[in-house]
């Protein structure tokens, strides 16, 4: 009797110490990066080696089935993502992202709040990933946003860890890893995210230490879109990497996300060109977003200004009355060297096919270094 209890526990430490070292066997950083379809760009043109990490997005919730699909008209790109990026980098990992600001998060809600739609969704996107020899998965649910909410979605990554450590176990592949986009800060406006749950289940979660500050949202005054700092009032890279810490997630299991984009507002006087000057609204009717090499294409055909602030840790560029809130190489190195003396697990960029020619990726590379 005491004999078997003693195996039992031994067996059960023997196991605990297989699924713990799944997780540290896992790399050391991410350099990472999104891709999606509707950029245009193409897949085969990223040029991986900058990464060790790519995600392609997005995979669609079946509101009717709860299972994972990727649309028809995605699926030869999605397909194909993992084999195609690794011509350029043999060793880069690719997730399949799910969800996205684009898609209805009370749909992700109701998926969520049932063991048997969870495990809909859980089952199938297993199913996907290993169709299409992805090396994992990563949800973007952009909010959950009741306390229910963000109790399923404890729930849901709880038993989508027990399911990925089944499946490894019963096949002998590779446990697949699971990541999450996740807001800013620990906390969903006044909701708290599961931190137990995520510290115990996901691999690492993407910050979107981005969309502070756009022209939709804070029409009247230019401002920098994604400050590293903030001091007037908190709404910063650093505030919300220091919430996710001071929540109890370990610094290793964050990823800060950087944008490469900006957006463009309209000033009222072209001579009043600083941040937080007046403004009216975005510049180019819709909701003044720029990719990074859009940007760079406006600052030399129009011989833009352009202006480094170290105190924010942002960049912005004027000509006329076109002002343009972005990072450049300078923020973008800047924050990739906070990320590792802060000693998260590394970085991710929205999005790969804004940059321009790799100036960004290449500048978080070297940032980091090995
Ligand atoms: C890709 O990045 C590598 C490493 O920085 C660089 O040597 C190479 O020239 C880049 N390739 C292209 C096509 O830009
Ligand atoms: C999201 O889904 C819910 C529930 O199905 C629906 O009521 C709502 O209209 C949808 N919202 C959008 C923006 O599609
Ligand atoms: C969410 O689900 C509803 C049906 O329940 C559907 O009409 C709607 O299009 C879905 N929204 C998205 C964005 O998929
Ligand atoms: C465990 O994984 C195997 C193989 O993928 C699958 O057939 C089985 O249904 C899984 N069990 C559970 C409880 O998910
Ligand atoms: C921006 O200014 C307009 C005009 O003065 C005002 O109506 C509006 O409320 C302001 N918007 C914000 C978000 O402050
Ligand atoms: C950054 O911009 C703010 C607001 O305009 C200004 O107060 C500060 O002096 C600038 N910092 C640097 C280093 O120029
Ligand atoms: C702001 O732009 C709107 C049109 O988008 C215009 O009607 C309005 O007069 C502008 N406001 C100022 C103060 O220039
Ligand atoms: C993606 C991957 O590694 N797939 C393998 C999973 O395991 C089965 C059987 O063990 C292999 O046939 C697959 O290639």
């Amino acid at each position: 009797m005491a004999h078997s209890r003693r195996l039992s526990l031994l067996l059960f430490s023997l196991c605990f110490f297989i699924f713990q070292s799944h997780f540290l066997s896992a790399q050391t950083v991410i350099k990472g990066g999104y891709w999606f379809p509707g950029s245009g760009f193409p897949v085969s043109n990223i040029n991986a080696s900058l990464f060790t990490h790519l995600f392609c997005a997005f995979a669609d919730l079946d509101p009717n089935t709860y299972q994972v699909t990727i649309s028809s008209s995605n699926l030869p790109q999605f397909s194909t993502f993992t084999q195609t990026v690794q011509q350029n980098n043999p060793s880069v990992k690719t997730l399949l992202s799910i969800g996205g600001g684009g898609s209805n998060s009370s749909n992700f809600s109701a998926m969520a709040a049932q063991p048997t739609t969870r495990k809909s969704f859980i089952d199938s996107s297993i199913q996907l990933a290993r169709s299409y020899n992805f090396h994992g998965l990563d949800l973007d649910w952009e909010y959950p946003d009741t306390r229910t909410d963000m109790t399923n979605f404890g729930l849901l990554l709880n038993e989508w860890r027990v399911a990925v450590a089944n499946e490894s176990r019963t096949t002998g592949n590779t446990t697949l890893l699971l990541s999450a986009a996740v807001f800013r800060s620990s906390d969903y406006y006044t909701l708290d995210y599961p931190i137990q749950q995520i510290s115990n289940s996901l691999d690492w979660v993407n910050i979107m230490a981005y969309d502070f500050y756009g022209p939709l949202w804070f029409p009247n005054l230019t401002a920098p879109p994604a400050p590293l700092y903030n001091p007037p009032d908190q709404v910063s890279g650093d505030a919300g990497v220091s919430s996710w810490i001071q929540s109890g997630l370990a610094a290793n299991k964050l990823a800060l996300g950087l944008p490469f984009y900006g957006y463009a507002w309209r000033l009222l006087d072209a001579n009043n060109h600083g941040f937080f000057a007046p403004a009216n609204g975005s510049a180019n009717g819709g909701d003044g977003s720029m990719g990074y090499g859009q940007i760079r294409n406006f600052i030399s055909q129009n011989g833009a200004q352009t202006v480094y602030n170290s105190t924010y840790v942002s960049d912005y560029c004027y000509s006329g009355t076109t002002w343009i809130g972005y990072d450049d190489t300078q923020s973008v190195f800047t924050k990739v060297t906070y990320a590792k003396q802060k000693g998260l697990f590394g970085y991710f960029a929205w999005h790969v096919g804004a940059d321009n020619n790799w100036a960004l990726s290449q500048t978080a590379f070297q940032a980091w270094g090995s």
